[in-house]
């Protein structure tokens, strides 16, 4: 195999633009069960924004907002609403990620830089993908300090208790109409990543909203980007809907692993977090689809939580409504027993929860 010319040791931080970060960022602790951890703004002098840093387990999501009419991520949230702008991936060699990809197209974001604080340097350096979403390389060079140079210390009175959320399993890009291999293309030749798994209209379109979608992965494995495109369907794609609201490409979805599911989805469902539902009927016949799983039929039943199986094993996954009012970024969460796939088993019957959900919108 070739040299991998963009080694990622994973994903470094997930940075969302909000309107505003001080609310958003109870809401993550509150429901979801994240730790504050850092803050940087006016009190720390960072006069333009607020970013608030939440933690559980190996994620961290910086949530900014701006503090004038005039700055430019203003102009963000009002195109978008909230949503992700950064897919930060931690590199040992920012300058060079930034150079092998910018050399094989990626268009530049933010040159190489270095930060320094009295914890020791970090080196970032940005590139653009889909839409006005960025990857941005993080070089920590055994940085010592809370996040990063500019970031203080910051915990809340509030005691968040985590819900074992872990890693993310995956970040899926909606992007517009034909241009998924775009997309593809440039996670392969520009990033290096390899094409996993495609699903065709033919897959995912009958009568329910109608999509295409390519997963794309690093040399390691440990980093997925799903890629979807909406298709013609009878009805209009659930990703035409997404890309009417946001105003165009941007991430749809992250899923969060857990290593016990129905723990962490009881935990959400008492906070207040919102999931799709499919019909009862789901579970008539789940154990003749997946065959034999550990859990019992009854939690998973009452907590409305998908199954699905492949030649490796199997997963258990469920989906959130999405987290603000634009019908655009939702949550999923994944407990993987064996099995490297994404659900397709359950397509249908997700397809058809968020079609319930456009309609409710009157969006469909
Ligand atoms: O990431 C995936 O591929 C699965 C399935 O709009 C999925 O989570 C695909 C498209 C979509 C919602 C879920
Ligand atoms: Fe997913």
């Amino acid at each position: 195999m070739n040299q991998d010319f963009l080694p990622i040791n994973g994903t470094d931080y997930v940075e969302l633009y909000v309107g505003n970060a001080k609310q958003s960022s109870l809401f993550y602790q509150y429901a979801f069960g994240y730790e504050l951890i850092a803050y940087a703004g006016p009190e720390t002098g960072i006069r333009d924004r607020a970013s608030y840093v939440l933690k559980q387990d190996k994620i961290r999501l910086v949530l900014t907002t701006p503090l004038k009419e005039t700055h430019p991520i203003a102009n963000h949230i009002k195109k978008h609403g909230d949503g992700v702008k950064v897919l930060a991936l931690w590199v040992d060699d920012a300058t060079k990620s930034f150079n092998e990809t910018v050399t094989r197209g990626a268009i530049p974001h933010e040159e190489p830089k270095v930060h320094k604080d009295g914890f020791g340097e970090v080196v970032t350096a940005s590139i653009k993908t889909y839409g006005e979403t960025i990857h941005t390389f993080v070089e920590r060079k055994n940085y010592k300090g809370v996040f990063l140079p500019g970031y203080k210390p910051r915990t809340s009175e509030y005691q968040a208790t985590p819900i074992g959320l872990k890693y993310i399993d995956h970040c899926v890009g909606n992007v517009g109409w034909g241009e998924m291999n775009k997309w593809v293309d440039f996670y392969e030749k520009v990033m290096g990543f390899e094409l996993l798994i495609t699903f065709d209209d033919k897959d995912i379109s009958t009568e329910y909203s109608a999509l295409m979608s390519k997963v794309v992965s690093n040399g390691n494995g440990f980093i997925k980007f799903p890629i979807n495109e909406p298709a013609e369907g009878k009805k209009k794609s659930q990703i035409e809907e997404y890309l009417d609201f946001y105003n165009g490409p941007g991430v749809q979805h992250m899923a969060i692993a857990t290593d016990d599911i129905i723990h962490t989805v009881s935990e959400l469902r008492k906070r207040g977090v919102e999931f799709l539902e499919v019909p009862a009927s789901y579970y008539d016949d789940l154990l003749d689809r997946v065959g034999k799983i550990e859990e019992e039929l009854k939690p998973l039943k009452d907590l409305n939580i998908l199954v699905d199986r492949d030649e490796e094993g199997y997963l258990l996954q469920i989906f959130t409504k999405p987290v603000q009012d634009r019908p655009t970024l939702f949550f999923e969460i994944i407990q993987r027993k064996g099995a490297k796939s994404f659900g397709k088993g359950n397509f249908k019957a997700l397809f058809e929860a968020i079609e319930r959900e456009q309609e409710l919108r009157g969006n469909l």
